[in-house]
């Protein structure tokens, strides 16, 4: 296993759309794996294949409090959303510092195959519904920044540069 790079905001390759795997092989557990270690290093919740520069549909997430229930979600799918929504404040390990609060559904049903390539369903509320939501968004290009206001955007976008410049003065 390895630990990956990910990709920092404003990365333009974060905005790029990624394509159904068509089969979950070695290749594809490999990546889920490294995917794995690359989250719980970074002590995240969840991670986005979109974050480590692979534009495929793989999700990793684990939002256990003891840390050691992953969860692998390839090609998944919303079936399902509530009409509630809630509000959560969220962060993400490509926007690093930064957290504010994002409307989501509050309730959502999912569809993926598994690591095995196996068919899984289920539903999700609470932090795990933003999680999926959140992934699901980085396999289309979005960041959650960009439900923000495009002041405070801005505001982050220049934050993320200027660290980035300096970390790289540096180094
Ligand atoms: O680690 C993460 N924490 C988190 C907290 C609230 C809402 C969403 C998240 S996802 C984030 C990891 C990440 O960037 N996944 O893409
Ligand atoms: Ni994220």
């Amino acid at each position: 296993m390895a630990r990956l790079n990910i990709l920092r905001y404003p990365d333009p390759r974060l905005h790029t759309v990624a394509r159904p795997v068509a089969v979950v092989d070695e290749r594809i557990r490999r990546l889920v794996d490294d995917m794995l270690e690359t989250m719980y290093g970074a002590d995240g919740v969840g991670l986005a294949a979109t974050q480590v520069d692979v534009h495929e549909r793989v999700i990793v997430m684990d939002t256990s409090e003891s840390r050691d229930r992953p969860l692998v979600l390839v090609n998944p799918e919303l079936v399902a959303r509530s009409d509630e929504m809630a509000v959560a404040e969220e962060g993400c390990l490509s926007v690093p510092q930064i957290y504010d609060r994002v409307e989501r559904h509050a309730r959502v049903s999912v569809r993926a195959l598994d690591r095995d390539g196996r068919g899984l369903e289920f539903d999700a509320d609470g932090l795990t519904a933003v999680c999926v939501q959140h992934e699901m968004d980085h396999l289309v290009g979005k960041v959650f920044v960009e439900y923000l206001s495009a002041f405070k955007r801005e505001r982050i976008r220049t934050k993320m540069l200027k660290r980035t410049r300096e970390e790289q003065r540096s180094a």
